[in-house]
């Protein structure tokens, strides 16, 4: 069927400094090569450095995949269930994630981490940062596929005033510069499954681990 829709320029919205998404941006191939990695990779459920199991599984691609454990929470270049190096990170990955980080306005971003979050019914992110990389002059991207979700982010202090913003299958985040350190968490999954992934959500986030 001729998708009209298809043939327009993804949606931009600005909904914060250093926030741009990118709604329905994603090509649905994508879908298939995220559960490739899955399979490469089985999720898992970690626990915090507190010991308490995160309610999302999760798994990664790339040369280092972000772990947490009783040692804290770090980038590794192994998955720790096996000891052997995370499933590569697909081209097509790179590929989407350097377009959508230039969309953003920031040139040459060059993951070399992607971590992969399983959502289910029940399971939801609180709010934090992501300040285990080195250089956060780099954006992190984030690729929703699957169910919907309710995001909830705020300002750079916990505490602060929230907003909360839908992302959908094919939905693009990409945050940097003023909104790098912002805080931000899935409150829950939306009803309603999804056509291919089912009861299920999947968020890529590719993100810039090491120094440059
Ligand atoms: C804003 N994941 O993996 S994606 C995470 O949907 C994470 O699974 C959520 O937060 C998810 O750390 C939210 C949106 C996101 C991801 C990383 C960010 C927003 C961000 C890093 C800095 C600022
Ligand atoms: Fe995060």
């Amino acid at each position: 069927m001729l998708d009209l829709e298809a043939a327009l320029p993804p949606a931009r919205e600005d909904p914060a400094p250093g926030v741009v998404v990118l709604r329905r941006h994603v090509p649905e191939t994508i879908t298939a090569e995220a559960l490739s990695v899955l399979e490469a990779a089985p999720p898992r459920v970690m626990a915090t450095p507190m010991g308490k199991p995160m309610s999302v599984a999760i798994t990664n691609c790339g040369p280092l995949g972000w772990v947490t454990d009783a040692a804290g929470y770090r980038y590794s270049p192994v998955d720790p269930l096996t000891g052997v190096a995370w499933p590569p990170l697909p081209a097509a990955f790179m590929i989407l994630a350097t377009n959508a980080a230039a969309l953003a306005g920031f040139r040459h971003f060059v993951p070399d981490a992607c971590l992969v979050n399983l959502y289910r019914d029940g399971a939801r992110m609180g709010l934090h940062q992501d300040r285990d990389e080195a250089d956060f002059t780099q954006p992190i991207v984030s690729v929703s596929l699957g169910r919907s979700a309710l995001f909830r982010f705020g300002g750079t202090k916990r505490g602060g005033p929230t907003r909360s913003i839908r992302l959908d299958h094919r939905d693009i985040v990409v945050f940097g510069g003023p909104a790098r350190l912002i805080y931000h968490g899935i409150d829950r999954l939306l009803p309603g499954d999804h056509p291919v992934l089912g009861p299920i959500r999947i968020n890529l986030t590719f993100r810039r681990a090491a120094p440059p």
